[in-house]
């Protein structure tokens, strides 16, 4: 059962209310015991953890993107297509944006040095698509594309089995079909903490462990996302769903409910905001709210009426809420104004950017609005540098002498002397 809270911008508890539900260091223990087991007895340990938390036993551990074809068969034809044109969306728009950002960087020059920045996709990397109640094939799109985009030649989608029925102890036919659509190139039928752990271990013989883990997940998931992270990437810690909403008096009552709702259906521990300076919209939403938050499995609905938008702008900023969506006068300004917020929507519904509009719906949850974005190709590339030049400015490597002697590095100092010589007299290659 959800909870609807009405309020207003002095509310002392707004603070509390404010928080999510959730401590993801408390599950940081709770996950360390089974991604120990995975690292040390892998695939015997990722079967005994299916068993006892999927309650079944996985058919098979990982299906390359052939065989998954045969598991795509079962997906009905109308349901291939929705996939299909989502995924030409995604893919348009994360194709853009990575011209715009990645565009072949040219080398440049200073003080004698040649920079060339060269950008290189991972090698592989791991998309962790969610199961449970609901099946997430959209997650898929959402980690997939953006990793084929920048480049990388192997991507595994880690998607639980199911439990009952035909399918029972194979992975949910539509992520399978989403992950191949959108060029995954392994599955490992695996869900939870064991999951990550066997994408960032491997297992022997079955699945090479992968450079970097994305995707949406449980706190379990998120949590053994952080304990892995020492030795591959990690996007984010993208847990449960969120919405702020800025509204004015003019906006469609309706549509608020229905942006905070869809967002809260995501299950207890997600969070709905509204600020909105017209008490008018404050009833009328509340009205709307009511009875679907208080009977269905949802989250935490906040509505707090503000005397100024201002004020609402501030809370929003506070809350670095994954999605924001706006419909108020100068909604333009609004947005522009708002430095933490995963993803802004202006007439847009946010479960159009979650499934077609085109970025990824993987986004930073419970405040990391402050530190990132959303996934983007950029999480799936490295900037390193090729530094050459035969003749550089003297002061450039006086000062490393400087400092390589202030560090008490007399090798380093040394290295650099001796280079400065033979650079002075033309030797240097
Ligand atoms: N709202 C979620 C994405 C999602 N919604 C997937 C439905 N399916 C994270 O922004
Ligand atoms: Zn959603």
């Amino acid at each position: 059962m959800g909870e609807l809270v009405v309020t207003s911008f002095d509310d002392p508890r707004l603070p509390e209310l404010l928080r999510r539900p959730y401590n993801i260091e408390e599950y940081v223990e709770k996950v360390r015991p089974i991604v120990r087991d995975v690292a040390e007895k892998g695939l015997e340990a990722l079967r005994e953890y299916s068993r006892k938390f999927d309650k079944v036993e996985p058919k098979f551990v990982v299906i390359d993107a052939l065989e998954a074809w045969e598991i795509v068969k079962k997906v009905e034809a109308r349901i291939l297509d929705a996939l299909k044109r989502a995924i030409d969306a995604v893919y348009a728009f994360h194709m853009r944006l990575y011209e715009e950002l990645l565009s072949t960087p040219r080398s440049f020059a200073r003080m004698g040095i040649t920079f060339k920045p060269l950008i290189r996709p991972l090698q592989s990397v791991g998309a962790y698509v969610p199961g449970g109640e609901h099946p997430y094939p959209s997650s898929a799109v959402m980690t997939v594309v953006p990793a084929r985009v920048a480049g990388v030649e192997r991507i595994v989608v880690a998607t639980p089995p199911m439990r009952e029925g035909d399918n029972a102890g194979l992975p949910n036919p539509l992520a399978v079909a989403a992950a191949v659509l959108a060029g995954a190139t392994e599955i490992l039928v695996a869900g939870g903490a064991q999951a990550i752990a066997a994408l960032a271990y491997g297992l022997k013989g079955v699945l090479e462990p992968v450079d970097k883990i994305v995707g949406p997940g449980s706190p379990y998931v998120e949590a053994a996302k952080l304990l892995v992270s020492h030795r591959v990437g990690i996007d984010m810690v993208a847990g449960p769903s969120e919405v702020a909403v800025i509204a004015d008096g003019k906006a469609d009552a309706r549509s608020i409910a229905l942006e905070m709702l869809s967002q809260l259906e995501h299950g207890p521990f997600s969070t709905a905001l509204l600020v909105t300076n017209s008490p008018w919209l404050v009833e009328a939403v509340q009205l709307l709210l009511e009875k679907h938050v208080k009977s269905e499995n949802m989250g935490r609905a906040i509505i707090v009426k503000v005397d100024t938008l201002e004020k609402g702008v501030k809370i929003v900023e506070k809350f670095a809420p994954e999605h924001l969506y706006i419909e108020a006068d100068g909604a333009e300004k609004l947005a522009a104004r708002i430095r933490n917020a995963g993803i802004v929507s202006i007439g847009i519904p946010t479960a159009l950017t979650d499934y077609s509009a085109g970025p990824s719906h993987v986004l930073p949850t419970g405040g990391y609005a402050r530190v990132r974005g959303g996934l983007t190709p950029l999480d799936f590339v490295k900037v390193s540098v090729v530094v050459s030049g035969r003749l550089v400015h003297p002061q450039l490597v006086e000062a490393a002498i400087a400092l390589a002697e202030a560090e008490g590095f007399k090798w380093h100092a040394e290295s650099l002397r001796y280079w400065l010589e033979k650079s002075r007299r033309g030797l240097t290659t």
